[in-house]
C-alpha cells in the first residue's frame, strides 16, 4: 500500500495533452492535498484525524479500480472540476488501484489522480484501507469504468452542504442506458435493493449503487467490514443502524467500458451480508425517510458545464 504522486491540474483543456506527458515533464504540483509519505511512516495522528480536522472547503474525489486503464481515463476527464471550483469545493482525485496490471495507475497519475495502491484485495476492503486518510469534509466516490455520470458529482455534494450527511445516486430513479444492464442484473439489482429494504425497515431504491457522497467524518465514523463488492451493502447497512438519512439523487447509467469485475454470484454474497449486518448489528434506530429528488429524465452526459 501507497501513495504515489499525483497532480491537480487547473485547467481542463490541457487534461487531454497531459495524459501522454510522462510525470517528469509536469509542473510542480500547486497545492499538496495528499501525504506524500508512505502510508507506514505516515506521522502519528495521520491516519486517525479527528473529524474537526477536516480540511473546510476540500472534496476528495475517490475512484476505485481494477484494470481500468480506459475507463479510468474517461471518468477523470468527465469530472467538472472547474464547475466545482465554482462551487467553492476544491477537489483532490484519488485512484484507489487494486493492484492493476495494466496502465491505470500511470493514466490516472497523468490525468490528475493521486495514486493509492491498496495492500489487501477487493473494492471493499480498498475503501476501508483509503478512508482513514481523507482529510477533506466530503467524499466522493464513483466506480472508474464509466459507467456512473462524474457530472452529477456538484448535484451529489450540493445535497451534502445542505446537510444531507449521506447520498447515493439512483440508477433506479434515474435512467439506464439501452445494454448497459442485463435483465438479470436489472432484477438482481431491485431484488436486493428490496431486500435490504424490507430487513432494515428503511427504503432505498438502489443499494448496488457505485456513486455514493458523504460527510468525511460521517464516513470514517460507520464500522465497515466489506472486502468485496458487497460494500454498498455494507455502507447502506451500517447507515441503517446508526440511524444516518441517506438522500438519493436520481442519476444516469451508461454501458461499461473495458471488462465488468463483478460476477452473478457475487449477489448472494451481497444478501448474505445484508444478513450478517443485521443479525450482528442491534435494531436499526428510526431515521427519516430517505429524502429523495424527483426522478429526471437526462441528456447525455455533455461537456462540462
Ligand atoms: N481498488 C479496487 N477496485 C476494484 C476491485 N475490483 C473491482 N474494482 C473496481 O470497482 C468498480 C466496480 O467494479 P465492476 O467490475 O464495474 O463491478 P460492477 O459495476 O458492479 O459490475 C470498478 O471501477 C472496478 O475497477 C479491487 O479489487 N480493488
Ligand atoms: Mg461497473
Amino acid at each position: 500500500m501507497g501513495w504515489t504522486g499525483g497532480e491537480w491540474h487547473e485547467s481542463t483543456a490541457s487534461i487531454e495533452r497531459e495524459a501522454f506527458r510522462s510525470s517528469r515533464d509536469r509542473p510542480a504540483r500547486g497545492r499538496s492535498s495528499v501525504p506524500e509519505v508512505e502510508i507506514e511512516n505516515a506521522p502519528p495522528g495521520l491516519l486517525d484525524r479527528p473529524a474537526d480536522n477536516l480540511e473546510a472547503s476540500g472534496l476528495s474525489i475517490v475512484l476505485p479500480a481494477l484494470n481500468e486503464e480506459r475507463g479510468v481515463a474517461a471518468v477523470l476527464r468527465r469530472i467538472p472540476r472547474q464547475g466545482l471550483r465554482r462551487l467553492g469545493f476544491s477537489a483532490s482525485i484519488y485512484l484507489l488501484d487494486g493492484n492493476s496490471t495494466d496502465r491505470t495507475r500511470a493514466v490516472a497519475e497523468r490525468l490528475g489522480a493521486s495514486v493509492f495502491v491498496q495492500s489487501g484485495r477487493g473494492k471493499g476492503s480498498a475503501f476501508r484501507e483509503f478512508v482513514p486518510t481523507i482529510t477533506e469534509r466530503f467524499t466522493v466516490v464513483l466506480d472508474s469504468d464509466g459507467t456512473y455520470p462524474p457530472e452529477m458529482i456538484p448535484r451529489l455534494v450540493k445535497k451534502l452542504r445542505a446537510g444531507n450527511p449521506v447520498v447515493v445516486g439512483s440508477r433506479m430513479r434515474g435512467s439506464i442506458e439501452r445494454g448497459a444492464m442485463s435483465n438479470a442484473n436489472l432484477l438482481g439489482n431491485r431484488l436486493l435493493s428490496g431486500f435490504a429494504s424490507l430487513l432494515f425497515r428503511i427504503r432505498i431504491s438502489d443499494v448496488c449503487s457505485g456513486m455514493w457522497a458523504f460527510d468525511s467524518a460521517k464516513l470514517k465514523s460507520l464500522g465497515l467490514t466489506a472486502e468485496g463488492f458487497e460494500l454498498e451493502a455494507d455502507i447502506f447497512a451500517e447507515c441503517a443502524l446508526r440511524g444516518i438519512p441517506i438522500a438519493e439523487v436520481p442519476i444516469p447509467y451508461s454501458k461499461r467500458i473495458g471488462e465488468p469485475k463483478l460476477r452473478l454470484r457475487e449477489g448472494l454474497r451481497i444478501a448474505f451480508a445484508l444478513v450478517r449486518k443485521r443479525i450482528r448489528g442491534k435494531e436499526p434506530r428510526p431515521v427519516e425517510p430517505i429524502v429523495a429528488e424527483r426522478a429526471e429524465i437526462f441528456a447525455p452526459p455533455g461537456p462540462e458545464a
